[in-house]
Order: C-alpha cells, then sequence, then structure tokens
C-alpha cells in the first residue's frame, strides 16, 4: 500500500494528504488501551509535566489530559508504530529515500470543549535547512467536522512564512487579523479512526475545539528527509540522531535550500507545549 502519481501530484499541490484505512482495529486498540492507562495516571499529578500537558479543569478525580507529550517514550504501541512500514514508504515517497524520525505528541481532543490549536505552521518551530519534513497524523477516534478535525489551508506550504510573534516574542501562532487570511478557506481533515494524514510543515493549518459528544485522540508524528538539519535545537549527540533514521542512509552533509526563515526567537514566554505558547497571541481566531 502506498500513494500514487495523482496523490504526489495532489501534495505538492495543496500540502497536504488523506490516506484511510492505515492501521487495523487491533492496532488502534493497543494504542487506546495504553493511552487510557496513562490517562488513568495523571490522577496523581496536579500540574503539566514532562508526560502531561493538563486541560483547564484537570483534578484528581476527573482527570482531563489535553496532551500526552512525546508519547513514543511512554507507550510501546506508538514506540512500534514510528517504523510502520506503509508510513514509513509514504513518507520516502513524499520526501526522498532518506527519512528520520524526530518526534510524536498525541493532542486529546476531550468531549465537549477539549482546546483549539490556533492556525500555525510548523516550520515556524522548527526550521531546517531544506523543508523537506512531513507531520503525520493518525486518528485514534472517528474525525469529523463536529469534534474539531485538523484543518489545512490549501497550498499554503508555497507561501510564505508567516509572523508568529507577539509584543515581541514568539508565541507559535498567527494573529488572524494582522495576518488577513481567509481560514474560511480552510479544508477538515475528516476520516475514519486508522486513518493518517500527511501535511507539510510549511502548511498553515489548526482546529477548532470539541464541541461534541465524542473525543478526537490524534496522535502526531514530525519526520524530516535525513539531509534537512534543524536551525533552532542543536544535534547534541550524532549516533543519537541516526538511530531515529527510519530509512536510507545517515548524512553529515546538510542540503541547503532557499527556504524562507523566521527564527522562533526571542522564545515564547510561556512554554511546555504549543498550547502555552499560544496563550500569548493577541487575535485568537477560535473563541
Ligand atoms: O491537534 C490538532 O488538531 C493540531 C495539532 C497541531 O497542529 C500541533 O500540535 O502542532
Amino acid at each position: 500500500m502506498g500513494v500514487d502519481q495523482d496523490d504526489l501530484a495532489f501534495y505538492r499541490e495543496r500540502g497536504y494528504l488523506l490516506v484511510p484505512n492505515v492501521l487495523t482495529e487491533m492496532e488502534l486498540q493497543a494504542i487506546r488501551e495504553e493511552l487510557k492507562q496513562l490517562v488513568d495516571k495523571a490522577a496523581d499529578v496536579t500540574e503539566s509535566d514532562s508526560a502531561y500537558d493538563l486541560e483547564p479543569g484537570h483534578t484528581r478525580a476527573t482527570p482531563r489530559v489535553r496532551r500526552i507529550k512525546e508519547p513514543h517514550a511512554l507507550m510501546p504501541s506508538v514506540a512500534a508504530l514510528v517504523r510502520n512500514p506503509v508510513m514509513v514508504g509514504i513518507l520516502t515517497q513524499l520526501i526522498g529515500p532518506g527519512v528520520r524520525y524526530q518526534t510524536s505528541k498525541l493532542n486529546m481532543k476531550l468531549a465537549g470543549d477539549g482546546s483549539a490549536v490556533e492556525w500555525h505552521q510548523d516550520w515556524a518551530f522548527y526550521p531546517h535547512t531544506n523543508d523537506d519534513l512531513v507531520a503525520v497524523g493518525v486518528m485514534l477516534d472517528d474525525v469529523d467536522e463536529s469534534n474539531g478535525p485538523l484543518c489545512i489551508l490549501p497550498g499554503s506550504h508555497r507561501g510564505v512564512i508567516h509572523d508568529h510573534h507577539a509584543n515581541g516574542y514568539f508565541c507559535g501562532a498567527i494573529d488572524s487579523i494582522e495576518s488577513s487570511i481567509d481560514f474560511s478557506a480552510a479544508v477538515p481533515l475528516t476520516g475514519k479512526a486508522g486513518s493518517m494524514t500527511f501535511h507539510h510543515v510549511r502548511a498553515v493549518h489548526g482546529s477548532a475545539p470539541n464541541r461534541s459528544t465524542r473525543s478526537r485522540n490524534l496522535l502526531l508524528f514530525q519526520f524530516a528527509a535525513v539531509d534537512a538539519f534543524p536551525l533552532v535545537h542543536p544535534i547534541g549527540d550524532l549516533d543519537s540522531f541516526d538511530q531515529l533514521i527510519v530509512a536510507g542512509e545517515a548524512t553529515t552533509e546538510p542540503r541547503m535550500t532557499a527556504v524562507p526563515v523566521r527564527m522562533p526567537l526571542p522564545p515564547a514566554p510561556l512554554h511546555g507545549s504549543i498550547y502555552e505558547n499560544q496563550r500569548t497571541m493577541v487575535n485568537r481566531f477560535f473563541k
């Protein structure tokens, strides 16, 4: 199972791709069970830490988790999924034969009022020497227009890098008024649990609060071409960096391309997750 030439042309033109039925019900069940155990354990924490980003209103009696940070380090089912051959095969079609895994996060949009993610470009957080980077979204629940789907602005990956600053500091979000973007053109990525989405690192995207009665749990992986070297977070240990390669060979020769870059500096006053970064933005889109 891969994607065909039409899919590749679609991705190049629009900056995203949706591939249904990648995971089986059994694979989904394994992830959901481990996730439930982690959420139950969140009853022991009172504030966000290196594992959990907590929703406002979290209590011991009613744990409310907004994000599991780096689930690959906490959930064996997620660690195994990083090398899923179908996903990796599609990534090689999108960004070339050499692919490096970078990190993961699991955004849990709780039924009722799970938090919005304001419009942004991932590239604003982590520019590299070239922009062959892709985020993969794994739908752990059925996603429709009512439970806060990830929405993408088609073609925006070929445009400018928008300002993600407020009051002189990085805030990880695009100002909904100053930017003059027509967000009504954004496309919701909906599908059955087990579907995967692939979006370009420069694509403008965001998602509304979940006002429905069903959760929207979305596991996100970040991948890069092996010759895309980070401009922001320095590489600590080369061996550990190269152990993250899921396809192709290591290189120490970065591919430099004429990509537009705005550094995420000075750093966001509130850190820990995108939700915290975005608290200092000025004109929110999702109220
Ligand atoms: O969970 C979502 O809908 C958006 C996720 C996202 O863009 C992010 O966490 O960077």
